[in-house]
């Protein structure tokens, strides 16, 4: 295990073709900043690089719905999500983005370094190409009809219906999504980047994490690795992005995969970093430096990118080297997702609330705090008005902001806003807060990304110091017994000093406000110290006698009324109806049948009674399961996209209704000779039809 004396934290680039939403928050940018914040006030050296994903087709396509430019698109969205950010309270120290001069020359650096040494693959593949639009057509630009469930608008890469991955030559009648025309297909050439050729490399990296990785990204990963790594394209025929820097005419009008060139952004933007410090080299030592951890905050549908892809590119870069080797990632903790209301985000039904938009309505810390507490760690969790509200009003507002309060007052009001006398270590020790475990517990709950269970020990400290107060009665006591009133508040005021430090790194402003009252000039970030960490303050009391306070306290959190979220709660309603409406629209449209076909045509169709005999899943087609029939004297194999609805042995043994005389069709290299009927209930759950009788094998249905 090496000794890291700095880390560095990327957070996912987001693509700048939308704003970003509180899933986005949740998954990725606030863990990342609490975990930065948390190591910088112990002492730490850390740097928080992210920055705007500009290219690709997600651009593209927005660009093209919108009637502008990809410039305008990249330039609007970018500038957006950097003042959310801000607005959040996401204290990057570098911002960049992957439209950058120097971004282009790191992503061109590294294509040349790689294409020099040999280790790409050129190779001639069919593509779609839109005649009307004179184009290249990447997956993304086809839409056709699924060939797993049918849906008719599957797209290229995707069915969003069933979700199976595909490729575009997959569909049933492509359509360019350009000009609706049916693509053709053409040969053209392109980078492949051999992932295959780093199999054992990649193992082995793994394998050196599989203990300190979360449980989500070495499954992830490891299905992946176990499938074995295939060749994946690295350029692609498009005009926005960053060309491939080669003179032939192969390279003509191609540009670098966006995925090549955006995990290339972190290395960018470090240096766009230390450029603007004035220090050209200093992110060297952040990447080149083997005493640097690398962690990589991400979504978990970004996972493989981050523990084979780029680890696959910096070995490529690495390989034959004496000098300037890439340091590869330490953690990559990856989140599950956050929903919201119960019901995934989804920006193309603009089921989403915008980061930007709610700070509008909301103070940020608020937002941090309740997000803190529902953080998907690992496993899917829910964002809901209603926790939103309880958090805030019981929680922030009752608890903690009402804690500071009271003592700030009292202490104003009767000890004339100073520290009324020292406190002990014993007062201390039996406030019922075991402080030694307390901040042991934080440290390990920040360090190994826990932030909910971070977030809770902070605010069992508010809950303890409230109860403190209450308990002590200081307003009763002091007519009776001032000195004991006095040993209350200075007890009282440490502890507000102490959830100051504990809470900073979930919700800075608030911790800076508590700061400000109890007297000191500044934020809590200006007394950092390199190599002393500000939580063993907690320890002790910090506050001396005499030390003197804020003449007036402010109310730290404001109670959110109904009537605040009663229009986000309607709005809510309203996509919930719609989206209601739609559903009941695709089963209303179920009900308008097919037009009309004779009785010739209905006898055209082969149905037989087929027995399974076996059933195994498919590589890399996870909907799929390979079943082998027996139909009367023949046997037939099937590829059914049932996979998700039942298990090989549950198949094994049925008889089933199969159409025995489609055509055949290939699917991942696997051959499939018709096709089994199933029926679909209304939660999507399919159902295959298994019809009855006494030897009926491979008996005409009709
Ligand atoms: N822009 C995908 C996403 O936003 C992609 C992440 C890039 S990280 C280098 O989910
Ligand atoms: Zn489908």
């Amino acid at each position: 295990m090496p000794q890291f004396t700095r880390t560095l934290v990327t957070s996912a680039l987001p693509y700048a073709n939308g704003p970003v939403h509180l899933g986005h928050l949740a998954g990725v940018y606030l863990p990342a900043d609490i975990y930065v914040r948390y190591k910088r006030l112990k002492g730490e050296n850390i740097i928080h690089i992210g920055g705007s994903d500009e290219h690709g087709v997600p651009i593209t396509i927005t660009a093209e719905k919108e009637g502008i430019s990809p410039r305008d698109v990249v330039d609007r969205y970018h500038q957006m999500n950097l003042d959310a950010f801000s607005k959040c309270g996401i204290s990057f120290d570098y911002y960049g983005r992957t439209t950058s001069a120097v971004h282009h020359n790191t992503a061109q650096e590294f294509f040349l370094e790689i294409e020099g040494k040999g280790i790409f693959r050129q190779k001639n593949e069919k593509l779609f190409f839109d005649r009307k639009a004179n184009r290249f057509l990447s997956d993304r630009y086809v839409t056709g009809t699924c060939p797993i469930c049918n849906s008719p608008e599957a797209n290229g890469d995707q069915c969003e219906q069933c979700g199976t991955h595909l490729s575009p030559l997959e569909l049933i009648n492509p359509k360019s999504k350009l000009s609706d025309a049916t693509p053709e297909l053409r040969d053209t050439m392109h980078w492949y980047f051999p992932l295959g050729r780093f199999q054992e490399q990649l193992e082995a990296y793994v394998h050196t994490h599989e203990e300190d990785w979360r449980s989500n990204v070495v499954n992830y990963t490891n299905t992946w690795l176990k499938q074995g790594l295939n060749d994946r394209a690295i350029t692609r025929d498009l005009s926005w992005g960053i060309t491939v820097p080669l003179e032939s005419v192969e390279a003509f009008g191609k540009v670098l995969y966006v995925w090549f060139d955006a995990v290339l952004g972190y290395i960018s933007f470090t240096r766009e970093w230390a450029a603007q410090r004035g220090e050209r080299d200093l992110w060297k030592s952040y990447w080149q430096d083997p005493q640097c951890r690398l962690v990589h905050f991400i979504g978990k549908d970004n996972v493989v990118f981050h523990t084979l892809m780029f680890p696959a590119i910096l070995m490529a870069w690495n390989q034959g080297r004496t000098s300037e080797l890439y340091n590869l990632a330490d953690n990559v903790p990856a989140s599950e997702f956050m929903n919201f209301e119960g019901r995934k985000f989804s920006k193309s039904r603009n089921y989403a609330v915008y980061l930007g938009e709610f700070l509008e309505k909301f103070p940020a810390d608020t937002l941090r705090y309740s997000i803190a507490m529902n953080y998907p760690e690992n496993k899917d969790t829910d964002f809901s008005w209603q926790d939103f509200q309880n958090r805030t009003n019981g929680e922030l507002a009752d608890t903690l902001g009402n804690f500071i309060k009271r003592s700030v007052d009292f202490t104003n009001a009767r000890f004339d806003g100073v520290v009324p006398c020292n406190s002990t270590t014993e007062e201390w020790n039996a406030l019922g807060i075991e402080w030694q475990d307390t901040l042991e517990q934080l440290d390990r709950a920040y360090e190994e990304f826990h932030f909910r269970e971070a977030t809770s020990l902070g605010m069992d400290i508010a809950r303890a110091a409230n109860r403190f107060l209450t308990v002590s009665e200081p307003w009763k006591m002091i007519k009776v017994d001032h000195d004991a009133a006095a040993r209350t508040m200075a007890i009282s005021l440490n502890l507000c000093h102490a959830l100051s430090i504990a809470l900073f790194p979930v919700i800075p402003e608030t911790c800076n406000r508590i700061y400000a009252m109890l007297g000191f000039d500044g934020h809590i970030e200006d007394r950092i110290v390199h190599g002393k960490s500000l939580f063993t303050e907690i320890l002790q009391p910090a506050l001396k006698e005499g030390h003197k306070i804020r003449k007036n306290a402010e109310i730290l959190f404001t109670k959110i009324e109904e009537g605040d979220i009663a229009p986000e709660l309607a709005k809510i309603a309203a996509l919930l109806a719609e989206a209601e409406k739609r559903e009941a629209g695709v089963v209303q449209s179920r009900m308008e049948f097919k037009p009309a076909i004779s009785f010739d045509d209905f006898l055209k169709v082969d149905l037989r009674v087929a027995k399974v005999l076996s059933a195994e899943p498919v590589k890399k087609a996870a909907k799929l399961l390979k079943l082998q029939l027996q139909v009367g004297s023949v046997t037939k194999q099937v590829l059914a996209g049932i996979a998700k609805h039942y298990t090989p042995e549950e198949m094994i043994g049925k008889n089933v209704v199969i159409v025995a005389n489609l055509a055949e069709r290939s699917i991942r290299d696997e051959v499939s000779e018709g096709m089994i009927l199933a029926v679909e209930g209304d939660d999507g759950k399919l159902f295959v039809i298994e019809p009855s009788g006494d030897k009926i094998n491979g008996k005409l249905i009709q």
